[in-house]
């Protein structure tokens, strides 16, 4: 699906137009996957990765190298792939498994590629996940929380030109219910968005407590307007894998991030698998 967008010359210079460059991933897909249509796309962010494995049938794996506008991880514990699955639904899931993130300095249009690559593939539901540090101290680390809204701190966006996007509902009502059918102990909470890819300072999260934050990250704002604008439903899922910065006793590492989203992870992928079923 491509949304109408700012005028050519406003929005290209001598880069190819990135709505075009996902169109172009999206037929690679197709073509390489043999799956005309894909009704679901995942992204799949620390601690969510085995979901991959469980929630259906692996059609074909891809390494993001060879999909147009992907990029291979450069984060350890992020898998480089784009994959196919056959949920037991007969749904068409596309897992997204090449995310990269702001900090990676490539800019805003590569952060959402895989975004508008999974709605030029047909998806008009894209579940995003990740793992992020919890502000609220309602979260406890190992818990799965679900993004009910977000504050965008990175000060940037996806959306080029005059083109106005409405973020009301973004992390949509419908999808947030069904996902409490599926676990009704899921908390929901607001995710904040920070470029990174430093942890934050203890007077950081103070005042991202202070303004409602409740969950934090270095992911998913960005991807969630870009899905909006291409016209899909968003769910949001956080892993909260450590307290964040001055919440717990201990500083943070990215080791025991890791650490954290393996022994969560056949839980997370079970947890996903029931809410698939339902879409
Ligand atoms: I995992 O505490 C994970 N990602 N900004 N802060 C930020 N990102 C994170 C954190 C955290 N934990």
């Amino acid at each position: 699906m491509r949304p109408a967008h700012g005028p050519k010359l406003f929005t290209m210079s001598i880069e190819t137009d990135p709505f075009d460059l996902a169109a172009e991933a999206a037929s690679t897909i197709t073509r390489v996957t043999g799956v005309e249509r894909h009704d679901i796309a995942l992204t799949l962010g620390s601690g969510w990765g085995r979901a991959a494995d469980v929630i259906g049938e692996t059609v074909a794996v891809i390494p993001a190298e060879d999909v147009p506008g992907f990029h291979a991880s450069g984060v350890p514990g992020h898998s480089g792939t784009i994959r196919s699955l056959r949920l037991p639904t007969g749904k068409h899931a596309l897992i997204i498994g090449a995310r990269t993130h702001f900090y990676e300095g490539r800019g805003v249009r590569a952060v959402v590629h895989g975004v508008r690559t999974a709605a030029a593939s047909g998806a008009d539901v894209m579940i995003l996940t990740n793992g992020a540090g919890g502000v609220d101290p309602a979260f406890g680390a190992g818990e799965a929380v679900l993004i009910c809204d977000h504050l965008n701190l990175t000060a940037a966006s996806p959306v080029e030109g005059a083109n106005f996007v409405d973020l009301t509902d973004l992390y949509a009502s419908r999808l947030r219910e069904l996902a409490r059918e599926a676990e009704p102990s899921l908390q929901e909470g607001v995710y904040v968005q920070l470029p990174g890819p430093h942890y934050e300072t203890p007077a950081e999260i103070r005042y991202l407590s202070a303004i409602g934050g409740q969950i934090v990250g270095m992911s998913t704002a960005l991807e969630a307007i870009a899905a909006r604008q291409s016209g899909m439903e968003i769910l949001g899922l956080s892993l909260i894998t450590n307290p964040a910065a001055g919440i717990g006793e201990d500083p943070l590492n990215h080791a025991e991030v890791l650490e954290a989203g393996k022994a969560a992870e056949p839980r997370l992928a079970e947890l996903l698998g029931r809410i698939v079923a339902r879409l």
